[in-house]
């Protein structure tokens, strides 16, 4: 399947795995790769050193490219900004703000700049600072999300902007390949659908959440903070957010919240972790490899493209 995405990144399937904070590393983004789609190591907050060595790993595991996702809102987002220059990662993803004072010194060293936007003053933006393409990310997505949907967001940005614009949150199957062509998207980025890939290194409880998730099982912490995420129902998250309408002050979320991401992707830590999915969860079924996540993805979508 042929898009200005495929030839961009030099992929054979318009997929990029999402940048998952403690959960996209080596084995997955390789096996993502492999499969001929675009994997994605998460810088998160881990130190940059960390990243270089899962730079180095996925190397080991796959010749074809990947990408490191970099999450603006992490203290060491500057040196992981130089890591990916030192390595020579093929393409850079953004999260959580604005790359705009990366962006020179990434295209110079001839990294592939591609950043999630949650709009589409953002999107217009991060055209005019040299963007190669861009995520336009809808709030079914797991983790940071914005206020749009991707049903809405994804044509205004393809309208608003001349990059190729890559569709995320709430794809999970063919169709959602296929209704995101449909929206004029060029290639789709997954991330919840390959939380349960084999080559994923997550707790297995976590596994087990996105498997038995139903549509209703994911809830919005933090929207009171400005940073919501989204994360699966679980007596914790549900606790958080009554927390925050009894009127916690920001301060005391934090302290409730710190390291809940490694809790949940690491610990399997069900009391207190914050496992961060889509709500496309409800769509996941099983634990499969990423090759067969990949190929049955675009086998449907493909079929449903040709009707
Ligand atoms: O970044 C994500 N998803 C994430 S980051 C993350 S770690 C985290 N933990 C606690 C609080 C916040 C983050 C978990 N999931 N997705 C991409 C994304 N980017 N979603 C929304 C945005 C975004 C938001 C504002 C991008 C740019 C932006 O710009 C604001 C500005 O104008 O600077």
């Amino acid at each position: 399947m042929k898009t200005k995405i495929t030839e961009l990144l030099n992929i054979k399937y318009p997929i990029l795995q999402g940048g998952m904070a403690w959960i996209s590393e080596h084995k997955l983004a390789a096996a993502v790769s492999n499969a001929g789609g675009a994997g994605i190591i998460a810088g998160g907050n881990a130190p940059a050193e960390i990243i270089r060595e899962e730079i180095r790993k996925a190397r080991a595991l796959t010749d074809k490219p990947f990408g490191v996702n970099i999450m603006l809102m992490s203290p060491n987002a500057e040196d992981l900004a130089r890591v990916v220059i030192e390595e020579k990662v093929a393409f850079v993803t953004t999260g959580a703000g604005n790359p705009g004072k990366f962006m020179e010194q990434w295209k110079a060293a001839g990294i592939k700049v591609i950043p999630v936007v949650p709009g589409v003053s953002l999107a217009k933006r991060m055209e005019r600072n040299g963007a190669d393409a861009l995520i336009a990310e809808g709030t079914e997505s797991g983790g940071h999300i914005g206020d749009n949907t991707t049903m809405c967001l994804v044509p205004q940005v393809v309208d608003a902007v001349s990059v190729p614009v890559i569709a995320a949150g709430g794809i999970a199957d063919g169709r959602g390949i296929a209704a995101s062509i449909m929206l004029g998207a060029e290639g789709v980025q997954v991330g919840t659908r390959f939380l349960a890939a084999e080559e994923c290194q997550i707790h297995t409880n976590f596994k087990d959440l996105v498997v038995k998730a139903k549509d209703t099982d994911t809830i919005v912490t933090g929207r009171f903070t400005g940073h919501p995420c989204r994360c699966v129902k679980t007596k914790f998250s549900r606790y958080l957010v009554q927390a925050e309408k009894d009127g916690i002050t920001p301060e005391e979320f934090e302290s409730m919240t710190v390291g809940a991401l490694k809790k949940a992707a690491v610990d399997g830590n069900i009391e207190e972790g914050s496992f961060l999915c889509g709500s496309v969860a409800g769509m996941v079924e099983k634990v499969q490899t990423a090759a067969e996540i990949i190929e049955e993805m675009f086998g449907k979508a493909q079929e449903l493209l040709k009707r």
